[in-house]
C-alpha cells in the first residue's frame, strides 16, 4: 500500500490502550520490513517465494540436497540486506521505547529493529548475520562469497574445524526455535498490557500462537496489516494499513 500522505486514523480506544500500556509487545513479521525494500515471503507479486518454492530452500533436507543453491540464496539476501535501512515503522517503535517498555518479538532475520534503536528485540527465526557449520555447529565469521544473481549457486565456505559446509544462522522448517527467544517471547506476551501484531501472515508456528497467549489473558491484541489474516477477526482491533504508515501515526497520537 502506497503512502498517500493522508493522516492514518487511529481509533480512540487504541490510543487509550497505548497511552496506558506500560509494557507493549510488538510481534513482527516480514511485512514490517517490506517498506525497507525487503520482499515478504508470501505476497503474491513480490514475495521471494513466488519465484522459489520455500520447501526447496528453507529446510535442512534442501541444504543437504543442494547446498550451493541454498547457500547462494542466503548469501544474495545477506548482501542485499546490508544496504537496506529501517523504515518509519521501525523508527516509530524505537521512539515508543522512550516512553514505555516496548518488547519486539520478531520472526524476521534482518536487524532493522536494532538498527532503528529498539533495545529489547528477540529473533524467533534466528539471524541472517550469523553463520555456523552445518555439521558441528561451530560459528563461522569469515567472508560470505556472493552469487552474481539471485538464483546463483555458491559453494558454501567450509568449517575450519571439521570441514563441514557453512549455513545461515536461521531457523528452517522442522527445526526448533531458539529456546531463550521463544521463552522470552511467551513471557513478554504474558506480561504485556497491549500486543501489536505487525506484518505477519500468522501461519507459521509456534510464532503464530503467541497472540493466543494475550487473547487468552484478555490483553488487547491489535493487528496492523494491509490484508486480513487468520488473526484479524479474533483481534480487538485490526488496522488496515502498512507498518510505515500506521505505526508512526499511532506513536504520534500518544502525544
Ligand atoms: C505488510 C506489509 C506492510 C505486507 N506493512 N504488513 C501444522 C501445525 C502447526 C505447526 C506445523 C504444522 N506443520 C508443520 C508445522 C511446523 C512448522 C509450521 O508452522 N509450518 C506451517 C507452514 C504449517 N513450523 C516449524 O517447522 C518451526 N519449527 C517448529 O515448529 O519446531 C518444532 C517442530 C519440529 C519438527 C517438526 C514439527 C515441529 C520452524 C519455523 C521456521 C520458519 N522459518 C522461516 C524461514 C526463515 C529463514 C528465511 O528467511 O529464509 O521463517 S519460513 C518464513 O515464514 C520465515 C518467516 O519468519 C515466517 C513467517 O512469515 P511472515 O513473517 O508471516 O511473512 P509472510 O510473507 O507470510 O507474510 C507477510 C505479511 O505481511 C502478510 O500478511 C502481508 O499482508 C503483510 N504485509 N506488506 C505491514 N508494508
Ligand atoms: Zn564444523
Amino acid at each position: 500500500m502506497a503512502d498517500t500522505g493522508q493522516p492514518v486514523p487511529i481509533p480512540d480506544q487504541l490510543v487509550e490502550w497505548a497511552r496506558a500500556a506500560e509494557t507493549v509487545v510488538v510481534l513482527t513479521g516480514a511485512g514490517m520490513s517490506a517498506e525497507s525494500g525487503i520482499a515478504t515471503f508470501r505476497d503474491a507479486e513480490t514475495g521471494l517465494w513466488s519465484r522459489f518454492d520455500p520447501q526447496q530452500l528453507a529446510t535442512e533436507d534442501a541444504f543437504r540436497a543442494d547446498p550451493d543453491l541454498v547457500f547462494g540464496w542466503y548469501a544474495w539476501r545477506y548482501d542485499q540486506w546490508a544496504t537496506t535501512r529501517p523504515n518509519a515503522g521501525h523508527e516509530a517503535l524505537a521512539r515508543w521505547g522512550d516512553r514505555a517498555d516496548v518488547r519486539v518479538v520478531t520472526q524476521n532475520i534482518d536487524d532493522l529493529h536494532e538498527r532503528a534503536g529498539s533495545t529489547w528485540v528477540r529473533h524467533l527465526h534466528g539471524s541472517l548475520f550469523t553463520w555456523r557449520c552445518f555439521d558441528c555447529g561451530r560459528p563461522y565469521v569469515g567472508p560470505i562469497p556472493q552469487p552474481d544473481h539471485e538464483a546463483g549457486r555458491v559453494p558454501p565456505p567450509r568449517c575450519g574445524s571439521c570441514g563441514g559446509p557453512i549455513r545461515p544462522g536461521v531457523v528452517w522448517f522442522g527445526e526448533m526455535l531458539p529456546t531463550d527467544a521463544l521463552d522470552d517471547g511467551i513471557q513478554a506476551c504474558q506480561d504485556a498490557d497491549l500486543v501489536l501484531v505487525v506484518g505477519t501472515s500468522g501461519i507459521v508456528y509456534p510464532a503464530a500462537g503467541l497472540p493466543e497467549i494475550a487473547l487468552g489473558l484478555g490483553t488487547p491484541v491489535v493487528e496492523v496489516n494491509p490484508d486480513s489474516t487468520p488473526l484479524t477477526y479474533r483481534a480487538d482491533a485490526a488496522l488496515r494499513g502498512t507498518a510505515a504508515t500506521v505505526l508512526p501515526a499511532l506513536v504520534d497520537a500518544l502525544g
